[in-house]
Order: structure tokens, then C-alpha cells, then sequence
């Protein structure tokens, strides 16, 4: 039986040779060491062997076993090694490739323009309060001094949605809500969509987008020299500080005295052009000192508290700025057109 387990032994390591393939490595193992494999077969025929002699047979079975075992080992290591090298080196990366382009979204040149605009009041110290698109006559009329009868409460010009609501038609409601809410020292920019009742053309749109901002504090401390002075700070720096900033007198419901700021038009530098009609200047903003009325409306008392109001028209003024014909541009949102407007805001803090 010793003969016959050398047997067994130098023959499965013959074929275990070092360029055994994987399937016969598979076959000496199932045949040597398998369940009803050779060895196994050995051990059920113990009975035969003289007891004296079987401590000796088994440990020999046992050796042959490890033996097997640790080659097959061996065997199969390599294999997998190599298969591993192979599916590397078919799969070989090209790390010199250039990478796949992802196309990168950026904002809307008129968002972009208001980021831009409200960077430079925050910097100014200015809060930011954006408050509701859908108001009362109240918030949107007669807080700010709208009398009764003016025009542009009639219907063809605001959309009324019934139970007393409207959408807004100026972001002014945003500063009366602030300014019921809470007590002067005061200085707040409210962005916003506002909605009229007109067509989309090359210069309006029904829905559009301000920014307005007021300041307010005790009478005397904030004056028409404020007004004027945060106006140009932020023009210029808005526009460029080479910008000539003019204050003319205007009229509105929620101001007195209002003035109207034009700035020298961008397109000429003030020589006179057709964008201007000639006159060198271009209208930006609406201002004023606010109406006693107003502070009434409020409940502030006017004797107490002083302060000016600003307006504008974002898409009006990201027109001028960026050279824009046509509102309507803003709106349709074609591709073509929007990515002409790399994303300026990105180094605004
Ligand atoms: C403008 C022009 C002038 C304005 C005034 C107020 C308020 F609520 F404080 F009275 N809000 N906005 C104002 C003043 C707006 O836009 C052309």
C-alpha cells in the first residue's frame, strides 16, 4: 500500500508541472483529493493493512495530502497572477488622452446682473430682502402714495388676480413691508420680478426685474446728499468710475423731491449718438427723498424719521451694459445667445 501511495504521489506531481494548466490541475485534484478520490480511497482499505503498520500509512496519507494541497497552491497563485497581468495589459490606460468635454452651465446674463448689482450694495452696506411677487392694493398702491385715480392702477396696466390681489408692479411693495416690520436705522435692497400688462418687445416685457433700496434713519441724518452720493458710488462702480452721473428733477407718488439719474452713454462716452438721441446721457435710475405719506402708511412718523429711495430696471440696464438690442433675447433663452455671457459673478465673494 506504501508502493501504491508513491505511485499516486509521483504521478499527480508529475502532472502538476510547472505549465500545468488549470483544468488538469483541477483533475488531480478531484481525482487525488476529491470525496471519492484515490487517497480517500486508501483510508476506507485501512482494514487491510496490518495494524502495526497503519500509524505509518496514515501519516503518509496525510503528507501526500499536504503535499498536493500546498503545489495545487502554488499552481493555481500563479495562474491568477498571470491572468491579472494579462487583463492589464489589455486594458492599458492612456492617462495622456485628453479628457471628455463637460459643457458648463452658467447664470443668465440678467441674473448675473443683478448679482453684479447687488454685490456692489452689500458691499455698501445694504441688506438684501426679497419679499412676495403677489400683493395687495395696499402694499403695491396706496402705501406709496398712489392717489385713487392714478393711471397706473387701472387694469390695462396691472394684472389683477382677484380676492384683492395683484402682482406686483414695482418692487416698492418689498420696501413698505420692510419698513412696516421693522424700525429705522434702515438700509435694504429688494430685488424682485414685477408684472405689467405690456407685450414683449425690443423694449419691455410683462415681467421684468428691479432692484430697489432705501435708506432711513432719523430725521437729518440721511439727506439728498446720501442719495446722491451712494447713487454714483454705485454707478460707478457698476458702470466704471470714468461714468459722468447727473441727478434732473422728476416726479413720483412715493418721493419728493425725486430726480431721475442718467449716466453719459456708454455708447458714445456722452459725445451724442443714436442710442442716446443725441443728448450724450441715458436714464438709469429713479430716486427720491421719501414721501411724508409714505412714512404715514408705514406708521413712522414723518417728523421723526428722513430717507431716500431708489429704482431700477435690471433687464433695461443689462441691455445698456452689455450691448443688447432686444429685450426679448432675455426672455427666449436660446442657447446661441445666453452663452455669449460668461459667468462674471464668479468672483464676486
Ligand atoms: C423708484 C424711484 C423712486 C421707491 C420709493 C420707495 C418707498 F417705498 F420707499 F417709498 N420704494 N421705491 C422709488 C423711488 C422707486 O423707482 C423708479
Amino acid at each position: 500500500m506504501k508502493d501504491q501511495l508513491e505511485q499516486i504521489r509521483s504521478r499527480a506531481l508529475a502532472e502538476l508541472a510547472d505549465d500545468a494548466a488549470e483544468a488538469a490541475i483541477e483533475n488531480v485534484r478531484v481525482r487525488v483529493l476529491g470525496r471519492s478520490g484515490e487517497l480517500t480511497e486508501i483510508m476506507r482499505r485501512m482494514r487491510e493493512v496490518p495494524p502495526e503498520e497503519r500509524p505509518a500509512i496514515g501519516q503518509l496519507v496525510n503528507q501526500i495530502k499536504a503535499e498536493l494541497e500546498a503545489r495545487i497552491e502554488v499552481l493555481q497563485g500563479r495562474l491568477r497572477e498571470a491572468a491579472l497581468e494579462r487583463e492589464l495589459a489589455a486594458a492599458r490606460l492612456d492617462v495622456t488622452l485628453p479628457g471628455a468635454h463637460l459643457p458648463r452651465g452658467r447664470l443668465h446674463p440678467v441674473t448675473q446682473t443683478i448679482e453684479e448689482m447687488l454685490h456692489i450694495f452689500r458691499a455698501m452696506g445694504f441688506e438684501i430682502a426679497a419679499t412676495r411677487d403677489v400683493e395687495d392694493d395696499f402694499h403695491n398702491f396706496a402705501a406709496l402714495n398712489f392717489p385713487p385715480d392714478h393711471p397706473a392702477r387701472e387694469m390695462q396696466d396691472t394684472f389683477f388676480i382677484g380676492g384683492g390681489l395683484l402682482l406686483r408692479t414695482h418692487t416698492s411693495n418689498g420696501q413698505i413691508r420692510v419698513m412696516e416690520a421693522r424700525r429705522p436705522p434702515l438700509a435694504v435692497v429688494c430685488p424682485g420680478n414685477c408684472y405689467r400688462r405690456d407685450e414683449l418687445s425690443v423694449r419691455a416685457s410683462p415681467m421684468f426685474s428691479q432692484i430697489e433700496g432705501f435708506m432711513v434713519d432719523r430725521a437729518g441724518k440721511i439727506t439728498m446728499a446720501h442719495l446722491k452720493g451712494v447713487l454714483t458710488e454705485f454707478l460707478r462702480a457698476f458702470f466704471g468710475a470714468g461714468t459722468a452721473v447727473r441727478f434732473r428733477a422728476s416726479f413720483f407718488p412715493f418721493t419728493e423731491p425725486s430726480a431721475e439719474v442718467d449716466i453719459s452713454c456708454l455708447l458714445c462716452a456722452g459725445k451724442g449718438c443714436r442710442v442716446c438721441k443725441q443728448s450724450g446721457w441715458t436714464e438709469i435710475l429713479g430716486s427720491g427723498m421719501i414721501h411724508p405719506n409714505v412714512f404715514r402708511a408705514v406708521g413712522y412718523d414723518p417728523a421723526e424719521f428722513q430717507g431716500f429711495a431708489f429704482g431700477l430696471g435690471v433687464e433695461r440696464t443689462a441691455l445698456l451694459k452689455l450691448g443688447v438690442e432686444d429685450m426679448r433675447l432675455f426672455f427666449e433663452n436660446d442657447l446661441r445667445f445666453l452663452n455669449q455671457f460668461q459667468a462674471t459673478v464668479e468672483r464676486l465673494a
